[in-house]
């Protein structure tokens, strides 16, 4: 099972459409974290990511964080259909 750590509005929505695209089941979790245009918010401690920013995801206990790190995992570990 893969575990998206997302917050709404931000980099992580961009991999909650590639998991859809990849048609893999998933799961959300959602995380607080720190809104710099607002200053509001912080990070989460339920968020494994190492600076506690999205998106990260869970993939059978492998930990990935880096928007691009993630898309280049996902896309290695469920290669589409030629
Ligand atoms: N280089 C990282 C940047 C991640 C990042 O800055 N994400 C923002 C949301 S779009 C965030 O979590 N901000 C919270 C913070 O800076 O503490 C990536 O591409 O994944």
């Amino acid at each position: 099972m893969i575990t998206l750590y997302h917050a709404p509005r931000s980099r992580s929505s961009r991999i909650i459409w590639l998991l859809e695209e990849l048609g893999v089941p998933y799961e959300i979790r959602p995380v607080s974290i720190f809104r710099p245009m607002t200053g509001e918010g912080e990070g989460d401690l339920a968020n494994p990511h190492p600076d506690k920013r999205v998106p990260a995801i869970d993939h059978d206990g492998e930990i990935v964080a880096e928007l691009v790190a993630i898309v280049l995992y996902l896309s290695e570990a469920f290669p589409t259909p030629a």
